[in-house]
């Protein structure tokens, strides 16, 4: 009899630590701290629950954008000056280009955005918890969490930008400078003259080239831009910023 107590305890042992796996592996505050722990962050536990107050007993559709505030001055960080990379419609190449070499700095490359990375969240009213599953998608209402902590990271990003900062956007579409992008919509107006001087866009094309640097649509992203701050585009062939990215002796400031 002992012996089947033991096997029977090793069994309900076995079952609930899976469980608790499991959820795991589909609830966001194990990912979140995980993550902010590999920054320079005092307190994980304190950014988590400011980040939660946003959405938590929130209808998913009514999240503003001025919900995350606490949460971005819980994170604040230091910009990297002349390093900062802005992108819209790239985010593959980009990624893997500032994984490889360590010239540029993201948003994802921040603890602000790396925590948040990829991952799906929401509220719900007269519930203290945060889902995964059930959220609205980008375009099903405006407010909803995710986009408005983008929207807000992002303009948070570009307040501090200084220097020369680049953006890497995709010569493969009609218009690369998208006025519906957060690029375009949040951050271009969130530079500010009196620390940003030159905005450099890299074009990246691949074999069938479909926009150029006299693209219409930079003509407009002129018009957004600070008065002070000058513009700057090259078309740059993706295999050049991967092969740059992948040859450990060639220098940052040679790759385009
Ligand atoms: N930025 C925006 N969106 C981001 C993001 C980020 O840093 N990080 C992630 N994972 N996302 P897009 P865009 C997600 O059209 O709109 C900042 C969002 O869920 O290619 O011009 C960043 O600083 C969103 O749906 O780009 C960058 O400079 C897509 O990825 C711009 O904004 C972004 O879609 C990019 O935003």
């Amino acid at each position: 009899l002992g012996v089947l107590a033991v096997l029977l305890l090793i069994v309900i042992l076995a079952v609930v630590l899976g469980l608790t796996l499991r959820e795991d592996s589909n609830d966001l505050k194990p990912t979140f701290l995980n993550r902010c722990q590999q920054f320079q962050v005092k307190n994980c536990q304190h950014a988590w629950e400011v980040f939660q107050q946003a959405y938590v007993d929130k209808d998913p559709c009514n999240v503003s954008m001025e919900a995350y505030d606490p949460f971005i001055e819980a994170t604040s960080f230091t910009p990297s000056c002349n390093r900062m990379m802005f992108w819209s419609k790239t985010k593959d190449v980009v990624h893997e280009f500032t994984e490889k070499k360590e010239c540029f700095q993201t948003l994802e490359d921040t603890v602000l955005g790396s925590v948040l990375d990829g991952l799906t969240w929401c509220g719900k009213k007269g519930s203290s918890e945060t889902f995964t599953t059930g959220c609205p998608r980008w375009t099903d209402c405006i407010n909803n969490p995710v986009r408005s902590f983008w929207n807000r990271a992002s303009a948070a990003f570009a307040n501090v930008a200084c220097g020369n900062i680049t953006a890497m956007l995709n010569g493969s579409i009609a218009t690369p400078f998208d006025s519906s992008s957060i690029f375009a919509s949040i951050e271009v107006g969130n530079l500010k003259s009196d620390k940003v001087n030159n905005l450099n866009v890299v074009l990246v094309t691949q074999k069938n080239v479909v926009s150029n640097c006299t693209n219409q649509s930079f003509e407009n992203l002129k018009s957004k831009l600070a008065e002070g701050i000058k513009f700057n585009c090259k078309e740059v062939p993706e295999t050049q910023i991967q092969e740059c990215g992948s040859d450990p002796e060639k220098a940052c400031g040679s790759c385009w």
